[in-house]
C-alpha cells in the first residue's frame, strides 16, 4: 500500500517501526492519525477535505476494494462488521466513517468549526451520501458497458494484464452485491434530480448551506463529482473515467451547482491530491 505523509507542520521519525511525529516547536512526540482510503472516492475526499480545512496532519494509505479489505479485517480484527473507508486509526480509536472522522477534524483542528452537532450538517451529509449512493450504482452499471473505462478501473498494476477487464467486471458485481438501493434503474437518474433540487433551494442563490461554512458544503460539493467530475489535480480520477462519472442530462440541469461546487473548493481550501 502506498503511504504519503501529509504534513505540513511536522517532521516524521519512525520509532522501532511505529511512525510518530515531533512538532518542530515543543519535541513532544505523538502518533499521527492513519487514514486509508481510496484516492477518487468522493467519501474519501470528504474526509481528507475536512482534515485539511482544520489544518489537521495524517498519514494516507491507498486502500484497494475487495483486494485490501481482508487485510485490514486482520489488521483490526474485525471478522464480522461491514468495514468501508475512509477510516482512521488514531491514537485512541478506530474511525469508521468519514462522518466520524469529520467530527474527529471539529474536535482536534483549528479555525472555522464544521459545526458537526448541527441538525442540518446531518440532513445535508445524510442527503450527499444518498446521492453517492444512486450514482455509485449509476457508474457500476455503465461502466460495464464501456471497455477503456473498465481497464482504467482497475488498480494501475493490473491494468495491462491479460484478464484485466474480467476482474474489472467482478469489481463492478461486488459494488452491485454489496451496495444495493432501493430504486429501479430507470429512477436512478430522477431520484438524484430531486435531491439536487433539494440543494439548490438550500442554497437559494447564498454562498453556503448554513449562514457559515460547514461540513455540509464539504460533503455536498464533493458528491457532485458523480455529476461532473472537478478539474483534473482536485479528486484524483483517471480520464478514461469521466464519462461514466459525469451525467449529461443531470450536469446540464444542475449547471449552477456544479459551479457553486467549483467556487466553494476555491473558497473553503477543498486539498488538491
Ligand atoms: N458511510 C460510509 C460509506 C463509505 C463507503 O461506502 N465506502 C465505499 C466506497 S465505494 C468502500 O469503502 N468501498 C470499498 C469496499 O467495499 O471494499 C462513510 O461515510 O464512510
Amino acid at each position: 500500500m502506498k503511504n504519503q505523509l501529509i504534513c505540513e507542520h511536522w517532521c516524521e521519525t519512525v520509532v522501532a517501526g511505529i511512525v510518530v511525529e515531533t512538532t518542530l516547536d515543543t519535541g513532544k512526540q505523538v502518533q499521527l492519525p492513519h487514514m486509508f482510503g481510496i484516492s477518487y472516492s468522493p467519501w474519501t475526499y470528504k474526509s481528507r477535505w475536512a482534515l485539511a480545512n482544520r489544518g489537521l496532519a495524517y498519514r494516507y494509505s491507498e486502500y484497494t476494494p475487495m483486494i485490501s479489505k481482508w487485510m485490514m479485517r486482520m489488521r483490526l480484527r474485525c471478522w464480522s462488521e461491514s468495514l468501508t473507508v475512509p477510516l482512521m486509526m488514531t491514537e485512541q480509536e478506530t474511525l469508521f466513517s468519514s462522518w466520524d472522522i469529520g467530527v474527529f477534524a471539529e474536535q482536534h483542528g483549528t479555525g472555522n468549526p464544521l459545526q458537526m452537532a448541527d441538525p442540518r450538517v446531518q440532513h445535508w451529509n445524510r442527503l450527499s451520501d444518498r446521492i453517492l449512493e444512486l450514482g455509485r450504482i449509476r457508474i457500476s452499471l455503465s461502466i460495464r458497458h464501456e471497455p477503456n473505462a473498465l481497464k482504467a478501473a482497475l488498480p494501475s498494476g493490473l491494468r495491462w494484464i491479460p484478464g484485466g477487464r474480467m476482474i474489472a467486471r467482478q469489481g463492478v458485481n461486488y459494488m452491485l452485491k454489496t451496495y444495493p438501493v432501493d430504486v429501479a434503474e430507470d429512477q436512478l437518474i430522477e431520484q438524484t434530480a430531486t435531491l439536487l433540487a433539494e440543494v439548490r433551494a438550500g442554497l437559494a442563490g447564498k454562498p453556503y448551506l448554513l449562514e457559515q461554512p460547514s461540513y455540509a458544503d464539504l460533503a455536498v460539493a464533493s458528491c457532485l463529482q458523480m455529476v461532473r467530475p472537478v478539474a483534473a489535480g482536485i479528486i484524483p480520477l483517471n480520464s478514461d473515467l469521466h464519462s461514466v462519472w459525469a451525467e449529461s442530462t443531470l450536469s446540464a440541469s444542475f449547471d449552477d451547482l456544479c459551479h457553486w461546487r467549483d467556487e466553494t473548493m476555491r473558497e473553503l481550501n477543498a486539498p488538491l491530491l
